[in-house]
């Protein structure tokens, strides 16, 4: 096989500091990064003047200090599409886990061995259908999981930044709401899928959440910053909201030990940041990567170039 590329490849660590990136670009062309690598203006003042381009292997790109990268001169690109599917069949899968108790149900049978068999009230769970769905972000992702939750018999409501112009017909007969918090009032689930900016970061604070019904819950495939975390677990602690299922959730310096109970206590259920974890979502995410590359190294524009219109991401925290 020719060699498209000599790369300096590291293998999944996960806490790369801006100067082990910085000793792997040494003599080269482009940075490769992902969603765990800060990319923040210092590391983007020190990057080898030979690096004209950071493409990203993933959709969101608030790791990245895009306003830096562009006074640099250095472009950035991302991997949007590939990873809508599998990312709305995770945010459908979460929704279903805990009105459906599927965690608990599991837990009681092979951790607990506690299941005494079946009963007319065992394990009963509410049911999806004829429920109202809040999304907030109607993008690629927001479109696939109103799709989905459509086929589930959900009604669907959303907020979002651009409203479909007047006259053009809303998809899958879904209620535009201008007002984020009064859709808040009136959807039973309420799903994030905006990518993390300066104007949604606390998008679902604690005076949001309040407004959630006490039945309500949360789904978050997204990124933490879009919810007070904490206001979010004392909410569900005093019975104020009925659950989360989150994708992501603060990691550092851990998780939570109060989200970790809640968990325990199966009024949430947490999977691991793998909406997207799928072997064909990594190799199409792989492909694109390679395309924006050799696109940019042929002298033209990368097809899925970020461009300076977008929502800048949230000033990176210290
Ligand atoms: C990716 C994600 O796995 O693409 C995104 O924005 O959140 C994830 O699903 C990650 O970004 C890889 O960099």
């Amino acid at each position: 096989m020719a060699t498209l590329f000599e790369t300096d490849v590291n293998e999944g660590d996960a806490t790369l500091t801006g100067e082990d990136i910085l000793d792997g670009l040494a003599g080269k062309d482009v940075l490769v990064s992902t969603i765990t690598d800060r990319i923040d203006a210092a590391l983007i003042a020190r990057l080898p003047k030979s690096v004209r381009l950071i493409a990203q292997f993933g959709n969101g790109v608030d790791n990245i200090d895009l306003e830096a990268a562009w006074a640099a001169g250095v472009t950035v690109t991302n991997t949007p599409s590939v990873l809508t599917e599998d990312t709305a069949d995770m945010a459908m899968a979460l929704m279903l886990a805990l009105p459906r108790r599927l965690v608990e149900g599991t837990q009681m049978l092979l951790r607990d061995r506690a299941w005494a068999g079946w009963s007319p009230t065992s394990m009963l769970g509410h049911r999806l259908r004829g429920k109202a769905l809040g999304i907030v972000g109607m993008g690629r992702i927001g479109t696939a999981v109103a799709q989905r939750a459509r086929a589930f018999g959900l009604a669907i409501h959303y907020y979002s930044r651009n409203r479909r112009p007047p006259g053009v017909e809303e998809p899958l007969g879904a209620t535009y709401w201008h007002d984020l918090d009064a859709m808040l009032e009136a959807v039973d689930i309420v799903s994030l899928h905006t990518p993390l900016t300066r104007d949604t970061q606390n998008i679902l604070s604690a005076a949001r959440l309040n407004r959630l019904k006490s039945s309500a819950y949360v789904v978050n495939v997204s990124r933490p910053e879009l919810v007070d975390e904490p206001a979010l677990i004392a909410g569900i602690e005093t019975g104020r909201l009925a659950g989360a299922a989150l994708d992501v959730f603060e990691n550092k310096p851990g998780i939570n030990p109060r989200l970790l109970a809640l968990a325990e206590a199966n009024k949430v259920v947490l999977t691991a940041h793998m909406a997207s974890a799928t072997m064909e979502a990594r190799i199409e995410m792989g492909e694109v990567v390679i395309v924006n590359i050799r696109t940019f190294m042929d002298g033209h524009q990368p097809p899925h170039r970020i461009l300076p219109e977008t929502p800048l991401p949230r000033a990176l925290r210290a």
